[in-house]
Order: structure tokens, then sequence, then C-alpha cells
């Protein structure tokens, strides 16, 4: 098979309810979305969508100028060989890990397509379906996060991520609090402050909070934050925006600095990267999930396929953004959190199916 074709797309995705984190509230992301046109006429789909420039380094002005590198050096080459593929985007460009994973993914979605396989299945079976997810509570006030959580709870969720930060620790610990007293027994809550405390701050409220049973998300900015707070907090630590190569999270491991991952695909490589840390994580015990920043059926399919491999037991929930967005670009096999859960979509490659001309025009094309 030979890619004959690269086609890049762009689409706002509009929000359906509110969402925010430390750095910055979502407001319609901005996706990109890549298509791998062959000589067998199958097309490989992948997608990249960060919630804006604030909460990571790349964002969609740079993924596509990273495609517009990427395209043409991928005319030719062999979608089903991803190595070859790696090889090649490796040898065109140093940086561009965002651009890279959503040409990873659609040579999976390929590989599954050329098969009659679905991407799960090529990566050792599902060993859960439907793959366990998260729910995210928003920064809001105590009674908000409260009320929400317990919504969510019995819609069925077991898993709630509270975000937090960008505000006084002492709002932050009143929320973490109401909404502990709403947990119920077999549900997980993890607070996510993405990025947004100093050392202190998460120190003081890990220790405002030492007697609730959850786990701490990104407290920190940086690795060396995280490292020095993970000594003194209450709580184990989970690692997501510092967890960013699969050298770093080894070493997280080894050292203690974390006791589990919030781990996004086209941060680490696409799928071919997310097996690796998924991998990694069974041989050491570490839970971790498996998501991205944001994204439609592509990206969310992509997430659902690795975390139905991933063990059980080992699974904080496979997050994709479908409950805070409108629209689905396949309707009838899109990701959707049902009861909890969400089901893998069963066709070949990621299983989803785009409607023609669904994107419009390419805002770049490469043959
Ligand atoms: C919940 N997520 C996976 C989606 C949003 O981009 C934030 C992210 C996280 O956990 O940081
Ligand atoms: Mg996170």
């Amino acid at each position: 098979m030979k890619i004959t074709q690269v086609d890049v797309f762009a689409k706002r995705l509009p929000m359906a309810s509110g969402y925010n984190m430390s750095s910055s509230p979502v407001g319609d992301p901005d996706t990109t979305v890549v298509a791998l046109r062959t000589d067998s006429d199958l097309t490989g789909w992948g997608e990249i969508c960060p919630t804006g420039p604030l909460p990571q380094v790349e964002h969609a002005g740079s993924i596509r100028a990273d495609l517009d590198l990427l395209g043409p050096a991928l005319i030719g080459t062999d979608p089903l060989r991803i190595g070859l593929v790696h090889d090649t985007m490796a040898a065109t460009m140093d940086g561009g890990q965002g651009a890279r994973s959503a040409v990873d993914i659609a040579c999976w979605d390929l590989l599954g397509k050329s098969h009659n396989e679905r991407v799960c299945d090529l990566l050792g079976g599902a060993r859960m379906d439907p793959v366990s997810t998260y729910h995210v509570v928003p920064i809001g006030t105590p009674d908000e996060s409260a009320q929400l959580a317990e919504q969510l709870q019995d819609e069925g969720h077991t898993k709630l991520q509270l975000k937090s930060g960008g505000r006084h620790i002492d709002e932050d610990i009143d929320a973490v609090h109401a909404v502990a007293r709403v947990i119920r027994p077999g549900v997980d809550l993890f607070v996510d402050c993405n990025r947004g405390w100093t050392v202190g701050e998460a120190i003081q409220v890990s220790g405002a909070c030492r007697d609730l049973k959850l786990a701490m998300e990104q407290p920190c900015a940086t690795y060396a934050e995280c490292a020095a707070a993970r000594t003194h907090l209450h709580h184990p630590l989970i690692l997501d925006e510092s967890a960013t190569d699969l050298a770093t999270i080894a070493r997280a491991i080894a050292t203690g600095v974390a006791d589990g991952f919030g781990m996004k695909l086209t941060r680490i490589g696409g799928i071919s990267g997310m097996r690796a840390v998924r991998d990694l994580c069974e041989a050491s015990n570490t839970p971790t999930s498996c998501d991205d920043s944001w994204g439609g059926d592509i990206i969310a399919a992509a997430c659902v396929h690795v975390g139905a491999t991933l063990r059980p037991h080992l699974s904080r929930g496979a997050w994709i953004s479908d409950p805070y967005q409108a629209g689905h670009y396949d309707e009838a096999n899109g990701p959707r959190i049902v009861d909890g859960r969400i089901a893998v979509p069963p066709g070949p490659g990621l299983g989803i199916t785009i409607p023609e001309g669904y994107f419009g025009p390419p805002i770049a094309s490469f043959s």
C-alpha cells in the first residue's frame, strides 16, 4: 500500500456545555484532521485537537505548520509499515509530536481496515468493552461541584475528575471537601489542577484534605515541582502534562514520583506511543488513563480502542469530549458515554465512517 495523498482539515467543535481548567476555559476547540489517501482506495483518519494555546505547547497553528512539512514526506510511503512511517517523519523534523501522532493514528486506522480488524484487536484484543471512562467536574462553587458529582454518579459514573486551580486554594479546598462528601462507595475521585498550584499550595491542599480518599493529578507546572511536592503529599500523584515521553514516564515510575498517569495519545506518539506506555504501566503495576486533550470521533475512537486493551484494574478510564460538545462525525458509531462506559466502535480500523465532504475542503493537500 502507498500513501498517494495527504489531506488536512480544520474544524471548530462547538461546545454543548461549559468546561474549564486552571489555565483557561475551553471554547469551541479547533481540531485538525488528517486523511491519508492510498493506492488501495482506503483512507486512514487521524486527529489532534488541543483545547487551546495555553494548556499545552502545541496548538492548531503549530500542528498545521508541522503537517505542511510532514505531508509531502509521507507521499509514497507504506502506511502499514508504521515504524518506517515514524522513521520518515523523524527524518523530516525533530519536533511535531502532535502532528506525527495524528499521522500514526491514521496509519493504525488503515492497518485495521486493510486486515478487516478493529484497532483494539490489532493491539492484542479488548479486555474491556464497553470501556471505563471518567467525567470531569469543572471548576465551580462547592455546591455546584457537589451537585454535578451527585448527578454524574446517578448516571453511572464511577470515576470523577474534579478540576481545580486558578483561584485561591481555600476555594479549591472547599470544593474538594464538598465533592468528597457526596462520593459514594466504589467511586474514585481525583483532583486535576492542570499545573495550577505551586509546590507549597499543593502541599497545603493535600494537608487540608489528608483524610479524603482521592488522587492529585498534575498539581504543579513541571516535573521537578511535582517531584518536590510528591514527598509531602498525603495522596497519590497522577502525572499528566509532565509525562511527555517514555523515558520520563519510566523515570517517574522508578523514582516514585508518579503513582499513575493521565495520558494523551497525541502527546506520546499516537496509538504506537500509547501502546508502549500501556505495556510499561502494566509491567510496573501502574494505573494510567487513555485520553487526549479534546477532539471528535476520530481521536475519541483511538482513545477507546487503546483504552479497551488496558488491564481493567490499572485503567483510570478513557476520556472523551463527547459529553461537552455538540454532534458527531459518525452519528452511528461515534463513541458515546452510556452509564459511565464507552462501547468500542465495531468496524475495522477505528470503526469510524466520515461522510464524504464532512469537513469541507482541505486546508492543505499534498500528493
Ligand atoms: C480531562 N482531559 C483529558 C481533557 C482536557 O483536555 C483536560 C485533560 C486532563 O485531564 O488534563
Ligand atoms: Mg489531566
